[in-house]
């Protein structure tokens, strides 16, 4: 790898020849690596110029959308004067080449990486930042990975990627999270009298801390025991609510045919935000969750927990129209989206707070979702429990009681069957993510079922969800919460296969 590094950074052909990979492409060929670049964008929010992150690709657009033969094969360059490491999420490459601050160094500012794996299986993935909080401040885009077979398909893909948007620094919501006072403000943002962070223990009414921070078994913990109006929601209120970087006072509008077959591709990659996905007046049938094929499940709303992607077919009615494609947030009224919208439809604008509010997300999704193709039928070889914990009024999240650097890793043998039960001790739900696998939903609370393979699912307050997979994967990988924010207060363990 060495060797090619220092030929990728004098070389000065786009073309390059790759000789000794080692990473399963080792036969000589021609290839471009597909560039990706690591910079500042600015967007109009609301008519207001916002400076974020942007993981932008040779065309000018965010992420990357590729063919599974082809394989990943990227260069990262960041154009950044400070450092960072780009994850691709729902992806199951070799250990270091996984882009968390676990498996690599960090790219320091003006550097770059290079990337080359085969690539297991299509779906809808993405890629973020896993350094600090610059996630939060909207580095993450779409990583497209498509069957070769989906190449003659008679059907149009819309890649929808949902975003938190706030002009407060993430580094300031997390200092007034902390403080469990509002954050200073720089700028003089109206968005600051919103009561934008709500921290401190206003929001815990009736939980005491020895509830809370309980660890025996949770027996009997099945979901209704808590009045889940108790449950503590959206801990940051942002300034906006974004769908492939707008919200709805300019929304994207795109173009479909009366009679088409549409592929929508929805991906939360909001920092700190469930949505419920509402497709209106469309028949849609949900296909696959983080980019795994489930049984088709048939409705109009769903549950997206954040880091976890929809993949979901609708046809557009003959009649044409125009079609909004909606996320809302969980125990609110805001939501974004997009609109589809046949030739000369009238589109009427949409207002960024529905009329009702939202139930919080919880698991009655997953309880109807059936892998496609599950894990093989095998014993279980190796089993751990483990405890979401944390403190609301410190804004303290860990697992086992312990923050990321304290924390006991989970050791497990290459190949083993693994069973792991998250339990969450706490009030807040918790979307859960395990790097280099994708895990089966075997068990959501008491009972048992032969759910959805993911890569991501969410545990609501003083829950538990039980997860298998093989451990065919080695390395130390991360286990953690996807909430930016719980994540950067240390909500992090790590799995060591082999
Ligand atoms: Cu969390």
């Amino acid at each position: 790898m060495l060797s090619r590094r220092s030929f990728l950074e004098t070389s000065s052909s786009a073309l390059l020849t790759s000789v000794s990979l080692g990473s399963g492409m080792a036969q000589a060929q021609t290839i471009q690596p597909h560039q990706l670049r690591v910079g500042m964008r600015t967007l109009d929010v609301s008519g207001r110029a916002a400076t974020v992150f942007g993981i932008t690709n040779a065309q000018g657009k965010q992420g990357l959308d590729i063919f599974q033969s082809d394989g990943f094969n990227v260069q990262v360059t960041n154009d950044l004067t400070k450092s960072t490491v780009i994850h691709w999420h729902g992806l199951t490459p070799p250990f270091a080449s996984d882009g968390s601050n676990v498996s690599q160094a960090v790219i320091q500012g003006s550097g770059s990486h290079d990337y080359q794996f085969d690539l297991e299986r299509a779906g809808t993935n993405w890629m973020h930042s896993h350094h600090g909080l610059q996630e939060a401040n909207l580095m993450a885009a779409p990583l497209i990975v498509r069957a070769d077979n989906e190449r003659d398909i008679d059907r149009q893909d819309v890649t929808i990627l949902l975003q938190d948007f706030s002009f407060t620094p993430p580094e300031e919501i997390f200092a007034g999270l902390r403080g469990g006072t509002i954050a200073p403000v720089g700028s003089g943002m109206a968005a600051m009298d919103m009561g934008m962070v709500r921290g401190g223990n206003a929001s815990m009414p009736t939980m005491d801390h020895s509830q809370m921070n309980m660890t025996q078994p949770m027996a009997g913990m099945d979901h209704g025991q808590i009045d889940m109006g108790e449950m503590d929601l959206n801990d940051v209120t942002f300034d906006a609510y974004l769908a492939n970087d707008r919200d709805l006072t300019d929304p994207e509008v795109v173009q479909v045919d009366r009679g088409a077959k549409v592929r929508l591709r929805i991906i939360n990659a909001a920092s700190s935000t469930n949505f419920w996905v509402d497709l209106g007046t469309l028949n849609a049938s949900l296909m696959a969750v983080d980019g795994m094929n489930v049984k088709p499940v048939f409705g109009r709303r769903f549950e997206l927990a954040m880091a976890q992607r929809l993949d979901i077919d609708i046809q557009v009615p003959q009649s044409g129209g125009a079609f909004p494609i909606l996320a809302q947030r969980e125990g609110d009224r805001t939501r974004t989206g997009i609109i589809l919208a046949t030739q000369g439809a009238e589109i009427t604008r949409l207002q960024n707070e529905a009329e009702t509010t939202v139930a919080p997300v919880l698991l009655d999704l997953e309880r109807q979702l059936s892998a496609l193709n599950p894990l093989a039928e095998r014993p279980v070889e190796r089993r751990f429990a483990v405890d979401l914990t944390g403190d609301m009024t410190s804004y303290v999240w860990g697992i086992n009681g312990a923050a990321f650097g304290d924390h006991t890793p989970l050791d497990m043998g290459f190949g083993e069957r693994v069973e792991i039960v998250l339990r969450n001790q706490t009030m807040m739900s918790h979307p859960m993510h395990l790097h280099g696998h994708h895990f089966q939903v075997v068990g959501l609370g008491q009972s048992r079922l032969r759910g959805a393979m993911r890569d991501t699912v969410i545990v609501p307050p003083m829950e538990s969800v039980t997860i298998q997979f093989d451990a065919d994967n080695a390395g130390e990988w991360p286990l953690h919460c996807h909430n930016a924010y719980h994540l950067e207060a240390g909500m992090m363990t790590t799995v060591r296969v082999g």
